[in-house]
């Protein structure tokens, strides 16, 4: 049995606009993702986020759920228009109040909130003064955690700034996959470069305000493989590997860009912004599912497209590439590329299934991903990286995005007709790993000391 080290933490995750609803209750104001779920053909099926899980009303069953399954740890985003309807100024008061019950109820039944500052619902307003790539951004976000921190510090320790910033950044400005649906290369940069801003100026606020805070910054990080083995396609795999892993994490943490992302960036670099982005933070949070691929498209705007994977790869049930092994070397990589403590923020198997007789959902596909994801880490940590949590993606099934509610990655099924939650095999198992996991906390496994 695999020894785990001391303090370990094991959560599950969520976002707000994945799984709160209650979109227009209480005052909230619309987030991009409202506005873009709401148009014609951009979400499978013409699903919303309105009602999603329902947790803005439900969320004491979801904390009761938590305990249950024994998690120590759960991570959750504020929906910024929640609580600043309009993105700044007047602040929201039933709003804020949402996230005092939640972080209360939490605290009582022992689960520690983490909670994220953005996953991807930025209020529409800002959108409709130019949004990321307008530079303004950055002072209201951080006005926007500001608030956050003062009203919540007292209860919260444990705060990221951003959720898979290069998602949010290329899906959004340049490749239409996401809100708010751009299609424009400078939008890009701007965005890239105003949110890594506003990273910096979140941190020291937290900082300033949150005695005892815990600051990190959530990325998603995955190797980035040459569809085919052509010169073009490995040069699109380098151009997205950039984006993807690396256009946020090296400014943010060895205060650079790469020579290549600085050229391009020039036109809205001020003196300074190093400075600015690179703040100490205190942990590094990883969101990892797969490979991803890569091939040469001139017509794109970054002259890369999305790739197919070799078709002998095993895949998940949505099709995502399964292959623990780049896990493994995710996290050492990480861990030998930026010195700061890892916690594996997401990590998720996602799938079609439906649940058979007596509702149960007998999701062995899901658990043996896991359990191959946790094997992995584990062997990441015996080579030496220092990955300190594990939270699975997801506590509840949810709006995935684009896909709506086809694509469902829960640990726990929700029906969404009725609402109602029915936990998975899954969660039985992750309960029994967690039980496990904390009967034997490790010797064997030592935790490197952090770097000077
Ligand atoms: O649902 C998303 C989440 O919002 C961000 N990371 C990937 C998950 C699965 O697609």
């Amino acid at each position: 049995m695999t020894s785990w080290p001391k303090d370990f933490v094991w959560g599950a995750s969520t976002s707000a606009y994945q799984i709160e609803g209650a979109a227009g209750e209480d005052g909230r104001g619309p987030s991009i993702w409202d506005v873009r779920s709401h148009q014609p053909g951009h979400v499978d099926n013409g699903d919303t986020g309105d009602i999603a899980c329902d947790h803005y009303h439900r969320y004491r069953e979801d904390v009761a759920l938590m305990q249950g399954i024994g998690i120590d740890a759960y991570r959750f985003s504020v929906a910024w228009p929640r609580v600043l309807p309009q993105g700044r100024g007047a602040a929201n008061e039933p709003g804020l109040a949402f996230y005092d019950r939640l972080i209360d109820e939490l605290l009582r039944a022992g689960i520690e909130p983490w909670l994220c500052l953005y996953h991807w619902d930025l209020p529409q307003a800002l959108q409709e003064h130019g949004g990321w790539p307008n530079r303004d951004s950055v002072g209201w976000f951080a006005d926007y955690a500001e608030l956050i921190a003062r009203r919540y510090g007292d209860r919260v320790k444990r705060f990221a700034t951003f959720n898979e910033f290069s998602v949010f950044t290329l899906f959004g400005y340049v490749m239409d996959w996401g809100a708010p649906g751009q299609t424009d290369k400078a939008a890009h940069l701007q965005a890239i470069h105003h949110v890594n801003l506003a990273h910096g100026a979140a941190v020291d606020i937290l900082r300033a305000q949150v005695p005892g805070a815990s600051i990190g910054a959530i990325h998603n990080r995955q190797p980035v493989l040459p569809e085919t083995d052509t010169a073009g396609d490995h040069a699109a795999a380098e151009t997205l590997d950039e984006l993807w892993n690396n256009v946020f994490p090296d400014p943010q943490i060895l205060g650079r860009y790469a020579p290549r992302i600085a050229e391009e960036m020039e036109p809205y670099l001020q003196p300074g912004d190093m400075a600015r982005i690179c703040r100490p933070t205190d942990w590094f949070g990883i969101n990892h599912y797969n490979t991803i691929y890569a091939r040469a498209d001139a017509a794109s705007p970054w002259g890369f497209a999305w790739g197919e994977a070799p078709p002998d790869v095993p895949r998940t049930g949505i099709d995502w590439p399964i292959a623990p092994a780049a896990f493994r070397d995710t996290l050492i990589g990480s861990w030998q590329r930026y010195r700061l403590p890892i916690y594996v923020t997401e990590n998720g198997f996602g799938s079609h299934e439906v649940p058979c007789c007596f509702d149960e959902v007998d999701d062995q596909h899901r658990i043996a991903y896991l359990k191959r994801y946790v094997a992995a880490m584990a062997e990441a940590i015996a080579a030496g990286a220092d990955v300190r949590g594990y939270f699975v993606w997801s506590l509840l099934d949810n709006f995935e995005w684009g896909a709506g509610f086809a694509n469902r990655f829960g640990i726990i099924h929700v029906d969404f007709k009725s609402l109602k939650r029915t936990p998975k095999a899954s969660s039985r198992w992750y309960k029994e790993h967690i039980a496990k996991a904390k009967l034997k906390p490790a010797t064997s496994v030592p935790r490197p000391g952090r770097p000077a």
